[in-house]
């Protein structure tokens, strides 16, 4: 996706909702021990060109009206790399790196890890801390994908290098856009390759087996991208309010 087409740190205030209590308490999926901001952080993760930026767009117009969202709660909408100044500069070195300049697989991680560091530290956290909702495209499962299965970097190592750029922040609801790898390449048609989606069919097959590997294990939402768009964003839109009517049942049994 051109950079310009892409609204970044873009924020939009709920309607009331229809149930505060549906809200009340956020965090509660994030990892024990975690620090719980009381905003909500949701992710689409999948594999290139599995439609994340366009329902990241269609969200982006249905979540202040959903009722979903506290009165006066905002969507800010953001992504990685580049969801930041610094993370703009990153993602034109990560992707498309002048001659001679491209980084060695642990230099890699690296700087998807400077990326995530700055973008949890000046953007999501705030964010999450102020009540607000923070929508983004791709966070730590991109890295284990692309990375840990892709590059084949230890997981062990990118756990604890992601532990140390997020401050253990984790998403509350990770939605993840399965669609075959054939498909995704037709999707993407003549489109020019980035240096990442230019590391070849085996890569890009690890990546997408190690997506579906992560979504089991960390119990990730799964959503059928092969479908029509609307249709996934209506898959979408109905795990949210089932993450939402979650929080609310859970809420009640603490309360
Ligand atoms: N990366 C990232 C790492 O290696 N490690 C990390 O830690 C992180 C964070 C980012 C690259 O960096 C790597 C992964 C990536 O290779 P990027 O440009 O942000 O680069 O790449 P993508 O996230 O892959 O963005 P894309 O724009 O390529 O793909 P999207 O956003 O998933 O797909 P989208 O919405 O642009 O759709 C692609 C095409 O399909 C059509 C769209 O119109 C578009 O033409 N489409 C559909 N067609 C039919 N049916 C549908 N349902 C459709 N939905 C969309």
């Amino acid at each position: 996706m051109n950079q310009a087409e892409r609204p970044e740190g873009q924020e939009f205030r709920g309607a009331p909702q229809q149930d505060p209590a549906a809200l009340s308490h956020a965090g509660q999926e994030r990892s024990a021990g975690a620090v719980t901001p009381p905003g909500r952080f949701v992710v689409l993760e999948g594999i290139d060109g599995c439609g994340k930026t366009t329902q990241l767009e269609r969200l982006r117009q249905w979540l202040p009206t959903s009722g979903l969202m506290p009165p006066g709660a905002r969507l800010l909408t953001s992504r990685e790399p580049g969801g930041t100044p610094l993370g703009q500069a990153l993602r034109e070195l990560l992707l498309h790196p002048p001659a001679g300049a491209a980084p060695c697989s642990d230099a890699e991680l690296l700087l998807y890890a400077a990326d995530r560091a700055q973008h949890v530290a000046q953007v999501i956290r705030p964010a999450l801390e102020a009540g607000d909702w923070v929508l983004c495209d791709r966070f730590s499962g991109s890295t284990a994908a692309y990375q840990g299965y892709g590059r084949g970097l230890p997981l062990e190592r990118i756990a604890a290098l992601e532990g140390f750029a997020t401050g253990g922040l984790e998403p509350d609801l990770t939605l993840w856009l399965e669609l075959p790898l054939e498909e995704s390449l037709r999707r993407r048609g003549g489109r020019a390759a980035d240096r990442i989606e230019a590391s070849g069919h085996d890569f890009l097959e690890r990546v997408a087996a190690g997506f579906a590997t992560l979504a089991r294990q960390r119990s990730w939402q799964r959503v059928d991208a092969r479908q029509s768009s609307e249709m996934v964003t209506q898959e979408c839109q109905a795990a949210l309010r089932c993450h939402a009517a979650a929080g609310a049942v859970q809420g009640r049994a603490d309360g």
